[in-house]
């Protein structure tokens, strides 16, 4: 073969595989286990571009990456409360809703309770609920209550949140306060109560509760909705409850960091999220609800009638989306860093 032949069909080598030239690469940082990976094999063939993944575990461990100098990411999901501070601190890239035409499709009655009711610098990307998740069997005499971090009888056998709103947050939500409390005298109350569960739990987790309640190595363990029927597909005796005394509802919002480098693919791939079908399909594999109203119909009963992701109106009225309390944060801060400290 000539030499040029050889580099024609080289050339026409990659072309086909696709990896030629330096295609275009979307840098995404985000929850484990929140998308599904067939969607993003199908936007990069669709968008000819490479969609690399990094993960976080809590919105405080990602904000604190960034805040450290960390750059080069297109597209988070930090939870509302997050996404306000981050805005107010200039974090973020106005959403061009020229280039995103499916937000037609976010469900409006979210959006009235939203924080960011116009998607000016953030579009909702999944409705997340916390509660406990349990091994049907293993775990006697069950009441729907937070209270169940106090049974001595499983010590050893539980987790809770390895983030300081949701655990200090349930802890206020079982004592009858607002989880976003900014009293002295509740958040010392909560502390106390948290300080108790925490003799009960074998530690602190967001991420290995799911295969340690797979396994039976943890019989109990607080936990966020999508994760657990994830894991009920391994062990059928997986169970969920939303605790009686209300619970944590959050956004994960899709937002687009000020030094993005790719920010017109960015909003391509919002876009693609929010198309009906992709949405439906989304829902379907990881069990968050995208708040898309289009894809609603074309969710399976399993989703449709599943308390744990649709609640009922009464759980639903006593919980609460965390929000950003401001300089109050840092109280809650000092309870984190005392109970993590605790032995
Ligand atoms: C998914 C984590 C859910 C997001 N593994 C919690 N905000």
């Amino acid at each position: 073969m000539k030499k040029g032949t050889v580099l024609a069909a080289f050339a026409a080598l990659l072309a086909l595989t696709g990896c030629g030239k330096a295609r275009p690469v979307l840098s995404l940082y985000t929850w484990s286990d929140y998308i599904k990976p067939d969607l993003v094999r199908r936007f990069e063939r669709e968008h000819g571009c490479r969609v690399v993944l990094d993960t976080f575990e809590s919105n405080e461990a990602m904000y604190a990456k960034l805040k450290a100098g960390a750059t080069g990411y297109d597209l988070l999901t930090p939870s509302s409360y997050m996404v306000s501070l981050m805005h107010a601190q200039g974090m973020l890239r106005t959403i061009d809703h020229s280039l995103v035409p499916n937000l037609v499709n976010v469900d409006p009655d979210y959006l009235a309770i939203a924080v960011d009711r116009t998607m000016d610098h953030s579009v909702p990307y999944m409705i997340v609920v916390s509660g406990i998740a349990y091994l049907e069997g293993r775990v006697k005499d069950v009441i729907p209550s937070w209270r169940m971090f106090g049974r001595a009888d499983l010590a050893g056998r539980m987790t809770m949140f390895n983030d300081m709103r949701e655990t200090i947050g349930a802890a206020l939500k079982t004592l009858g306060y607002s989880i976003n409390s900014t009293s002295e005298r509740e958040l010392a109350e909560a502390e106390a109560l948290a300080l108790e569960w925490k003799k009960n739990i074998a530690k602190y987790d967001n991420e290995q509760y799911k295969i340690g309640l797979a396994s039976g190595e943890f019989l109990l363990v607080h936990a966020w909705n999508g994760d657990v029927f994830q894991v009920r597909r391994e062990n059928p005796a997986v169970r969920f409850f939303v605790p009686e005394e209300g619970t944590i509802i959050s956004c994960d919002d899709l937002v687009i960091p000020a030094d993005a480098r790719e920010p017109a693919l960015a909003h391509a791939f919002i876009d693609f999220l929010h198309d009906p079908a992709v949405a439906a399909e989304n829902t379907v594999a990881i069990y968050y609800l995208c708040p898309n109203k289009a894809s609603y119909p074309l969710l399976p009963a399993e989703i449709r009638d599943n308390p744990g992701i649709f609640l009922a109106p009464e759980i639903r009225a006593k919980s609460e989306m965390i929000a950003d309390i401001g300089t109050a944060n840092a109280l809650y801060v000092g309870v984190w860093d005392r109970l993590k400290a605790a032995r």
